[in-house]
């Protein structure tokens, strides 16, 4: 595929090199960030252009952040919102300089992306990442422990300390938004910053919630194909896009995910594709994540990519989380290995389905 990526995470905390990833056949560009900058802050050109020349000189291409972080302030709909919005139109602006075209960002409270174990052990001695619900009925401050106590050091994305540390003040903050509000205060956001995004040809691509349903009493508002429909009416743009990542939004059985990826593309709201596999575990809702392909999981990664290539899809994708194999002891979720192999399979697929036509 054309605009095949890979997340990574900058020289000083990824294990992975770019040279790595140049030698991952048929990887054309690298999804980054600058994760050293406290969300709520403008985007600094030079490092902006740094990162983009570290990545060129690599032979790759930065076309993709993942992510630009939204404040808590602004989904809280705080009057402080005002200013972290023209901060983010600003790194909009900054970004738009330096050739960048998506940038992917979430609308979760509090927690990015959430899983109860980053060691999950299958049969052939890998581990990946798991979900089970019964570990997220308790204190969320134990999931926050165990996650840190388990990432071999790193620090994952949508899991910074200094945003965790201050979760009971946040809790607190958001005990008057329901999912209604945060819809609200989400609409002001895009009604702020979509304009700009037109104006300078960066597309915005908010990520599903994961697991799509509300946890710890806090609402998610991306969950299945009617948030959907909802968020693309809060402002009408193509700028207004999504990122579909088949896993999160397969993490629900309801959710049909070829369905979706070709009702939404058709209607070019889809700058951005995460692609992952998981497989369903005894208790509705639990799962842990498996590798890319249809055989390892309980999603048809076939169906997937063939609802992407029959509608015509021409935007950015990445292979998502890996298991670690071979030993790998990375970021859990984001070894070399297992993200190498999901690529190889996706641009296999790609090209079948193509020669196919
Ligand atoms: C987890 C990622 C998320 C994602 C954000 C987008 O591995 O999929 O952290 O990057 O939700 O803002």
């Amino acid at each position: 595929m054309k605009n095949m990526g890979f997340r990574w995470y900058g020289s000083n905390s990824d294990s992975i090199s770019l040279q790595d990833i140049r030698q991952i056949p048929g990887t054309t560009q690298v999804v980054g960030a600058l994760f050293d900058i406290p969300v709520g802050e403008v985007w600094p050109e030079d490092r902006i252009a740094a990162l983009k020349k570290e990545v060129e000189d690599a032979g790759l291409k930065l076309e993709v952040i993942e992510s630009v972080n939204i404040h808590d302030d602004i989904k809280i709909g705080l009057p402080t919102r005002d200013k972290y919005i023209e901060n983010y139109k600003q790194t909009i602006r900054n970004l738009a300089k330096y050739g960048i075209k998506v940038i992917c960002y979430n609308f979760m409270p509090i927690f990015d992306w959430v899983r109860t174990n980053l060691h999950f052990k299958l049969e052939d001695g890998s581990t990946d990442l798991a979900f089970e619900h019964r570990f997220v009925e308790g204190d969320p401050e134990d999931i926050i422990r165990s996650v840190q106590e388990n990432s071999n050091g790193y620090v994952l994305p949508g899991w910074e300390p200094e945003r965790l540390a201050e979760v009971r003040r946040l809790f607190d903050a958001y005990k008057d938004v329901d999912a209604k509000k945060l819809t609200e205060n989400f609409k002001y956001f895009l009604d702020a910053i979509i304009p700009v995004c037109e104006e300078c040809d960066v597309r915005m691509a908010i990520h599903p919630d994961d697991p799509p349903r509300p946890l710890f009493g806090l609402p998610r508002i991306y969950k299945n194909r009617e948030d959907m429909l909802t968020i693309e009416k809060l402002h009408e743009s193509r700028y207004n896009g999504f990122t579909i990542c088949t896993g999160s939004l397969g993490e629900n059985p309801n959710n049909d995910v070829p369905a979706l990826i070709r009702e939404f593309v058709k209607k070019d709201r889809v700058p951005f594709v995460h692609a992952r596999n998981i497989k369903f575990m005894g208790n509705e809702g639990d799962f842990h994540e498996a590798a890319h392909l249809s055989s390892e999981g309980s999603l048809d990664m076939y169906e997937i990519m063939k609802a992407l290539h029959d509608s015509g899809f021409d935007g950015y994708i990445r292979p998502d989380h890996g298991r670690d194999i071979w030993g790998e002891n990375g970021r859990p979720g984001y070894g070399l290995y297992d993200r190498a192999l999901g690529i190889a399979y996706l641009n296999g697929l790609w090209e079948a389905l193509e020669k196919n036509d």
